[in-house]
């Protein structure tokens, strides 16, 4: 049996990776280990609670005695670090605890790993979870690809970039059997409604303002949370120690796009309420706004045959269908800290 340490495993995507390894890998042994942070929710995990393929540990990977503990307790065969503080607003207002979390708690995975696992271990893999925002913004073309230089805007993606860099030198100097993955935006089920496409969803069943920053021409490249896990889960079976991989859909659109489309599928769930798009209300700009964001995942289609599953429209619509039914799991975040923090971003309730 596989020992798997999922970092992160209760946000948004870990979560949908500990589900896609619960459901299709039951010969691997899940640890998660989370901070539960405003973003993390023992909720996304509740059915594999009493499963004995599933251990969860609480614990602050910046936390560097805590982390060294587990490792020296336990032998783990892969770890997948989704742990991050992840949202680009947030490192905006306050930008220290993304340098702790995603610099530091990495460094000290990284430092626990070269002290407990033997060297040029074959069949141990860290895998890394990184972001095409490491790249910086795009123009009207082109697109990034694994050689783009990293040139971040914000501070998170800095902290990011920062983190990509630790783990390439933690391989090249000792030998540290590491991969990274950096991904475009994702969507899909158990985004938390601070991110574009979940807030949007949830304010048009609440009939609240949609608020676009700028023009709403800033785009990005919409990858599938499902598709991204599919990716992630080749990556770390399959993928060539050292490198880093890009992944994407080659599915870009306008910010102005999503909403509209959202607007469009609450139309018709909710004809009584249409236009939703009378909602739309732009607002100020996000500060050192990144322009576009483009993916070229030629590299892991033709080294792993990677091919995504889902296309945008049908998956939207997947995503738009669970925060309708899944309205227990929005309601209680939609209360304390996150009213703190809507009001704070947007002067509005
Ligand atoms: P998320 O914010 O939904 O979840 C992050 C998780 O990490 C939460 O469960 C949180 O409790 C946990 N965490 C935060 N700080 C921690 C700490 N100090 N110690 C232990 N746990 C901690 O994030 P996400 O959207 O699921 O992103 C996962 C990873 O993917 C991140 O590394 C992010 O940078 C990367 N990524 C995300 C996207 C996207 O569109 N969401 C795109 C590209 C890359
Ligand atoms: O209220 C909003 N209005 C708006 O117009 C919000 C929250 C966002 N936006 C715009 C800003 C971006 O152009 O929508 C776009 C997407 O914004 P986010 O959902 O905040 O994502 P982004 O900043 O692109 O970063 C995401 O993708 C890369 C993730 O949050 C990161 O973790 C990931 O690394």
């Amino acid at each position: 049996m596989k020992k798997v340490l999922i970092t992160g495993g209760a946000g948004f995507i870990g979560s949908n990776f500990v589900n896609l390894l619960m459901e299709d890998r039951p010969e691997y042994h899940i640890t998660v280990l989370d901070k539960l942070t405003y973003a993390g929710n023992l909720k996304n995990l509740a059915k594999w609670k009493d499963n004995p393929h599933f251990t969860f540990i609480k614990a602050d990977l910046f936390d560097k005695i805590k982390i060294e503990e587990i490792f020296q307790k336990e032998s783990f065969d892969f770890v997948v670090h989704f742990a991050a503080e992840s949202h680009v607003d947030r490192s905006i207002t306050g930008p220290e605890v993304f340098l702790q979390t995603n610099i530091f708690g990495t460094f000290y995975l990284l430092e626990s790993i070269k002290k407990y696992w033997s060297p040029n271990s074959n069949e141990k893999r860290f895998l890394h979870v990184s972001t095409d925002e490491v790249y910086g913004s795009l123009g009207d073309s082109g697109f990034f690809t694994e050689t783009t230089p990293y040139a971040p805007n914000s501070p998170y993606s800095a902290s990011k970039a920062s983190s990509d860099h630790l783990v390439r030198a933690y391989h090249h100097t000792y030998n540290l059997p590491v991969i990274t993955t950096n991904c475009s935006n994702n969507y899909g089920p158990y985004h938390f409604p601070e991110k574009l496409i979940p807030l949007m969803i949830l304010n048009c069943l609440r009939e609240k303002p949609l608020p676009v920053y700028g023009d709403g021409k800033n785009i990005r490249d919409w990858l599938f949370v499902k598709d991204h896990c599919h990716a992630i889960l080749l990556v770390l079976e399959n993928g060539r120690i050292g490198e880093s991989y890009n992944i994407g859909t080659r599915n870009e659109k306008n910010n102005l796009e999503i909403v509209e489309t959202i607007c469009k599928k609450m139309d018709k769930h909710f004809p009584d309420k249409k236009p939703h798009n009378r909602l739309i209300t732009y607002v100020k700009d996000r500060p050192g706004h990144d322009f576009r964001y483009a993916i070229d995942p030629s590299k892991i289609e033709k080294e792993l045959g990677w091919k995504p599953k889902y296309d945008f429209d049908s998956a939207i619509q997947q995503t738009i269908d669970w925060y309708i039914q899944n309205e227990n799991w929005w309601s209680e975040i939609l209360s304390g800290e996150y009213l703190k923090y809507y009001q704070n971003q947007y002067g509005i309730n």
